[in-house]
């Protein structure tokens, strides 16, 4: 199958659904016979960032080594789908520039706070509201949120299902699909 290596990259505060629906996409990808790999802070943080923490400048290495390491997967020929917090928009930024222009698709997953912390799925932030953790993004550390995403959700009301057309949509649009 004809395949445009491109990244999609999503970004949003920690619950507000990052990783639901990349996973929604890639098992639909996978579906449709695309090759596609999955990067999100989770495994990486396991791994290749081991040494990172969440410092402002932790993070701003994560990215670069998350952007870096999505740049050699998709030059193998993958659709590499991505799914860190990436506050901040210089980083976002410096990721974009190692794609060429419309392979770069940012998707930011929008959600209230008040929603993210009810979903709590780890409980991390009642512990960062009550000081157990520090520099927890949204709560004592900032999230820049994209000015320009070339898809915005909102899951405070969008299912993760509708979420997964709306980028399906844009990515046959752009000629990604
Ligand atoms: C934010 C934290 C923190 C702090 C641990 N701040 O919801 P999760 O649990 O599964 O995803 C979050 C993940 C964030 O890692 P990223 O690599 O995506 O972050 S960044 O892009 O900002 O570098 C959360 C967990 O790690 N976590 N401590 N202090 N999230």
């Amino acid at each position: 199958k004809q395949q445009i290596p491109c990244v999609i990259w999503f970004t949003g505060l920690s619950g507000s659904g990052k990783s639901t629906i990349a996973n929604l996409l890639e098992q639909y990808l996978y579906h449709c016979d695309y090759h596609c790999s999955l990067l999100d802070g989770d495994n990486l943080r396991h791994g290749l960032n081991k040494d990172l923490g969440f410092s402002e400048s932790d993070r701003i290495e994560n990215i670069r080594r998350a952007g870096e390491v999505a740049k050699l997967l998709s030059d193998s020929g993958l659709m590499v789908i991505s799914a860190f917090i990436s506050p901040f928009h210089s980083e976002r930024q410096l990721v974009r520039e190692l794609f060429l222009n419309d392979h770069f698709i940012e998707i930011h997953v929008d959600a209230s706070l008040s929603v993210c912390e009810q979903r709590d799925p780890k409980g991390l932030y009642v512990k960062a509201r009550q000081g157990q953790i520090t520099n927890f993004t949204g709560i004592d550390s900032i999230y820049e949120p994209p000015k320009n995403p070339d898809i915005y959700l909102n899951t405070d009301k969008q299912s993760p299902e509708a979420c997964l057309e709306i980028i399906i949509n844009v990515l046959n649009e752009k000629g990604l699909l």
